[in-house]
Formats: C-alpha cells, sequence, structure tokens
C-alpha cells in the first residue's frame, strides 16, 4: 500500500531498481531554455532538426502532461563494470538491454505500485524522448550537476539513464538543487582534453558535428571520415572514461543480468558478423533498432 508522498514514491523506485530518485515541483526553465537556444543558434545540433522546433514546449512539460504538477526523476545505473573484448568499442550504455525498453518498464512498474491503494493521477513518461530536456530535470530534482562533459554527474558518476514520470498530482514535499552539496568540476578539464575530436567546445557545450556519439549513433549521413581514425563503431565513452566523478560508479546487478551476450565477441567476430548473428547478440540492445546495415558499415569504414 502506497500514498503518493515524496518518500513513498522514492522507496518504490528503489524497489523498481532505481539508484536515486528526486521530485521536481513543477516550473518553467529561464536560463536552460537561453542556453539551449544559444546551442541551436551555433548549430550544434548538427542535423538533429527535432531540436529546433517546439523549444518552448520543451521547457514546459504541461505540452506533455496538461495540468503536470510534478516530475519525478529516475535514474538507472547501467554500469556492469564489464568490458568489451574487442578493439572496436561500443558505449557502455549498449551493454544492456535497450535502455528506452527496460526503463520505461521499470518506471511503469513503478506507477503499478503507485496505483495499487486505488489512487487515481494522469502520468507521462519520458525516456530519451525528443520533447523534453531530461538533464535539466534530473539537476532540478537534486541528482546532480551538469558536467563539463555535458552531461548529468550525479554523486555516483555519470553512467545513469534519466527516466521522468510527468504526474498531475502535487506532493508533500519537494527536492530541489543544492549546488554546494553535489559534484562539480571545479578546476577539471580531463574531458575537454581528451575528447577523440574536440567535439566539447567549451564548458558544457558540445558541438554534435564533432562527436563520435552523434556520429554513429544519429547522423543519418555520418561522416566516416571523422570516425574513421576512431576505433568506436556505436556511440563513444571517452568523455565519461576520462572523469574522475566516475571512479565512484558502482556496479548495478540488475543491469548486469539485464546485459548483452555479444561482449565475449573478437575483432573477427564483429568484421563476419552474419544478420542472423546480428539478430542473436544484438536484436534487444539499442544497437539492434539501429540495424545490421549501419553497424557494418562503421565496422567495414574501419578496414578501409
Ligand atoms: C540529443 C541528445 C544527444 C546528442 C547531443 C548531445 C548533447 N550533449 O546534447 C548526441 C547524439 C551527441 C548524444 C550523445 C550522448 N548521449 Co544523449 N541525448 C540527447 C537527448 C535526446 C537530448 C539532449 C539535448 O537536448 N541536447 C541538445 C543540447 C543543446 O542541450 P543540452 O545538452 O541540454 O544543452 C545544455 C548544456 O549545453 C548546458 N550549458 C550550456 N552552457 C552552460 C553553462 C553552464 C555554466 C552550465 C552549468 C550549463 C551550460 O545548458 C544547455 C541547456 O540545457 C537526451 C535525452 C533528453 N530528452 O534530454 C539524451 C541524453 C542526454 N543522452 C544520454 C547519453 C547517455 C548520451 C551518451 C553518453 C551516449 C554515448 N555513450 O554515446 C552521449 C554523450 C555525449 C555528450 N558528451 O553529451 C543521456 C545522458 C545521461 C546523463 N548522465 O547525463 C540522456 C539524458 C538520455 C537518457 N534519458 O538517459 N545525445
Ligand atoms: S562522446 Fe566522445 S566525441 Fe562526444 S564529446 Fe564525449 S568524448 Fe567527445
Ligand atoms: S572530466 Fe572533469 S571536467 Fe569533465 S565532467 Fe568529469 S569532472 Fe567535469
Amino acid at each position: 500500500m502506497i500514498s503518493l508522498t515524496n518518500q513513498s514514491i522514492k522507496k518504490e523506485a528503489q524497489n523498481c531498481d532505481f539508484s536515486f530518485c528526486g521530485i521536481a515541483k513543477l516550473e518553467t526553465f529561464t536560463q536552460e531554455k537561453i542556453r539551449f537556444e544559444n546551442a541551436i543558434k551555433n548549430g550544434y545540433h548538427a542535423n538533429m532538426g527535432y531540436l529546433e522546433r517546439d523549444i518552448d514546449a520543451r521547457f514546459n512539460p504541461n505540452h506533455l502532461l496538461s495540468d503536470c504538477q510534478s516530475v519525478v526523476v529516475l535514474l538507472f545505473n547501467y554500469y556492469t563494470g564489464k568490458s568489451l573484448n574487442s578493439s572496436y568499442r561500443i558505449s557502455k550504455y549498449a551493454f544492456v538491454q535497450d535502455y528506452h525498453h527496460l526503463v520505461t518498464q521499470q518506471i511503469e512498474k513503478l506507477v503499478e505500485i503507485m496505483k495499487s491503494d486505488g489512487t487515481q493521477f494522469n502520468y507521462k513518461i519520458s525516456v530519451d524522448s525528443g520533447k523534453i530536456s531530461e538533464k535539466n530535470w534530473a539537476i532540478k530534482a537534486g541528482l546532480g550537476n551538469f558536467g563539463k562533459n555535458g552531461l548529468l554527474i550525479t554523486p555516483k558518476g555519470s553512467y545513469f539513464f534519466i527516466g521522468l514520470l510527468l504526474l498531475d498530482q502535487k506532493m508533500d514535499l519537494y527536492d530541489q538543487n543544492e549546488p554546494n552539496s553535489l559534484p562539480s568540476c571545479g578546476n577539471c578539464t580531463l574531458c575537454i582534453d581528451n575528447c577523440p575530436t574536440q567535439a566539447i567546445v567549451k564548458p558544457y557545450v558540445i558541438d554534435a558535428k564533432r562527436c563520435l556519439s552523434y556520429q554513429t549513433l544519429s547522423n543519418k549521413t555520418p561522416d566516416y571520415d571523422l570516425v574513421k581514425e576512431h576505433s568506436w563503431i556505436y556511440g563513444c565513452d571517452v568523455c565519461q572514461e576520462v572523469c574522475p566523478k566516475n571512479k565512484k560508479s558502482e556496479i548495478n546487478d540488475f543491469a548486469v543480468t539485464n546485459s548483452s551476450l555479444f561482449l565475449h565477441f573478437e575483432d573477427s567476430d564483429f568484421e563476419n558478423l552474419s544478420k542472423e548473428e546480428f539478430d542473436h547478440y544484438f536484436s534487444n540492445t539499442s544497437i539492434g533498432s539501429k540495424g545490421f546495415e549501419k553497424l557494418i558499415q562503421f565496422i567495414k569504414n574501419k578496414q578501409k
């Protein structure tokens, strides 16, 4: 039995395998929106045209859920402590089941528990949706700060997916960002100095055109020349691997149980991958949804 209070939601979020949960009161972002618009004006969103559209809506959750009152932010730790056995590099976030599915499923489980005592409410879930700024809500809910690598840095590092649960219910208590009690970068510039393509154009700002993650994940017409020089074939983790805050990463056993089957692959397994093997090894990961052809293109590109 649960009634909707800040503490009861947090307790159940833990039972649904979320490491951190914070609850923010609905508000409209001003400074965050200006920073976002500046990035768009500079073209740092590359060809992700969806980021140009409905910017007001992106910073006002009422567009996703009418009469939204509270934003429950849930962080799922995807750190498995595992590494790939090959010189081809794949981002750690693909070492677990497709997170859009995994995190949404865990939030739906939480909603079911929240409704189990008969409480009625309307809600909307967002996991990596193109429609709302998830990092800013996590920061607002007191879960971390922006790192200079543009990611949310929590007291346990950055290897977390962000899930949002928008509610049309008011809470008894809200969380707030208390910047001084949360990790901040200080004088560190390791991610900027080590980014293989100098994509972090200034602290907190990524130029997606230069980012290997964008080129290998999102760009429909990738810059193969840029990608070829580097070993990444799906995503990129360099700005997180060098981050001292990730020394505090903890292995999530639930992520390990939901981890992928391809970690033992050697270079030749990638180079000779058939469509059948791709379906077997990758279909439950986010790589599966990008498709066989795309992965193969990046592997062949390295061999040219
Ligand atoms: C588009 C997108 C991308 C793009 C653009 C990356 C980017 N930095 O925005 C690409 C494809 C490159 C990408 C890559 C990755 N992504 Co991505 N991505 C998104 C998505 C869908 C939207 C983010 C967005 O709006 N970007 C546009 C830019 C302009 O907005 P912004 O980053 O908020 O810009 C802010 C900063 O510049 C900051 N800022 C500017 N100046 C200043 C000054 C100061 C002082 C401060 C404090 C801040 C500040 O304010 C701006 C406004 O908020 C979100 C999900 C979501 N809906 O929020 C996931 C998301 C951000 N991605 C995620 C992940 C995991 C990744 C990768 C790590 C995947 C990988 N391993 O390859 C990489 C990391 C690359 C990187 N260093 O950012 C996670 C991040 C989790 C976390 N811990 O932060 C998210 C939240 C998805 C999720 N639900 O878990 N991603
Ligand atoms: S994901 Fe890779 S290429 Fe993109 S900013 Fe981070 S280190 Fe640079
Ligand atoms: S590497 Fe350093 S500067 Fe970059 S996000 Fe981590 S702490 Fe901040």
